[in-house]
């Protein structure tokens, strides 16, 4: 059972203040929709080699395994809805005055709980390109045959997501790297944070000197380095969160300020777990 009572008062009061937030998320958020994470026991790299289907050379190698793999992952999806987790962030989104949300999912379930500023770091698996003239083609309009779409000019029509070693989508990143540079509250929810560049925004947050914290079911290796680690699932977390942050907000609204004597326990990064 996750306390209500554990977000810090500094979490709070950088939230309520409506200063600039960003948060990243990774596959974990999505984890109680029932779309399956990467890593860990039941991650999809335990069942399938990344090399052989999230690389361009996997693709130039075995287009027709690969795309097999992104339409059964696209019929898992077909079903799946945003969980707690998303539709919280999306509730905050419109608390704050300014509030990027930077996603390495692919999954669009972000979009779809009604977030607004998606900053989507590896793509969409709801869209294609062309590999020859960078043609787009959205999913549907997509035919199942031949197992290999081709583009008007003959190219090979690929997923317009990001595989290993491929570049993220220029502008998108920089925009992510800008509102974590800037940002005054970081939120790192559900990623193991290994893989980049999008591992680097929460420590580019912390040397811009954001409060970072960390949502997830298991420590990782960033969570020495962050202001303060939750750990439990981002589907309860994070409503909590928001249920807090009302609750902090109407008792400051009640408080007379000439009562209130604040007493702010500095800590340092890495030091407090839940
Ligand atoms: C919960 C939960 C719940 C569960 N609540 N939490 C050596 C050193 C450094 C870098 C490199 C290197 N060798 C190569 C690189 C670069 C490489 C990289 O970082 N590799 C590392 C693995 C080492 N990066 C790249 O290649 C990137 N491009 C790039 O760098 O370009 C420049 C360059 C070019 C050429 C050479 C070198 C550099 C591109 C990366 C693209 C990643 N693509 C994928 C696939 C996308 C398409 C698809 O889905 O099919 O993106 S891989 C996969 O990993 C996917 C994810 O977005 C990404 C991150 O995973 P994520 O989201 O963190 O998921 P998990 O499963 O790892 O973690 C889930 C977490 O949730 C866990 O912690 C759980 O505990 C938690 N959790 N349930 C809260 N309910
Ligand atoms: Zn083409």
């Amino acid at each position: 059972m996750i306390q209500s009572n554990l977000f810090s008062k500094e979490l709070l009061d950088k939230l309520s203040d409506a200063g600039s937030v960003a948060v990243l998320t990774g596959a974990g958020i999505s984890a109680e929709s029932g779309v399956p994470t990467f890593r860990g026991e039941e991650g999809l790299w335990k069942k399938f080699r990344p090399q052989e289907l999230a690389t361009v050379e996997a693709f130039m190698r075995n287009p027709e395994l690969v795309w097999a793999w992104y339409r059964h992952r696209r019929e898992l999806l077909s079903t799946a809805r945003p969980n707690p987790g998303h539709r919280a962030l999306a509730e905050l989104e419109g608390r704050c005055r300014d509030l990027t949300l930077i996603t390495q999912n692919i999954d669009g379930l972000h979009r779809q709980a009604g977030s607004r500023t998606i900053l989507e770091l590896h793509g969409n698996i709801r869209r294609n390109r062309c590999m020859e003239c960078g043609q787009r083609y959205e999913d549907i309009a997509l035919p199942q045959e031949p197992s290999i779409p081709l583009c008007r000019c003959g190219g090979k029509i690929r997923p317009d997501v990001v595989w290993f070693g491929e570049s993220l989508p220029g502008e998108t990143l920089e925009q992510a790297f800008v509102a974590s540079t800037r940002c005054r509250v970081f939120l790192c929810v559900g990623t193991s944070a290994v893989v980049y560049p999008a591992a680097s925004l929460p420590i580019v947050a912390l040397q811009g000197g954001a409060y970072v914290v960390e949502i997830n079911i298991e420590p990782t290796a960033l969570s020495p380095q962050v202001h303060q680690f939750i750990q439990g699932p981002s589907g309860e977390v994070l409503p909590l969160m928001l249920k807090a942050l009302d609750r902090y907000e109407n008792q400051a609204g009640q408080a007379d300020p000439r009562n209130v004597q604040i007493h702010d326990r500095q800590e340092s990064p890495g030091g407090r777990y839940s």
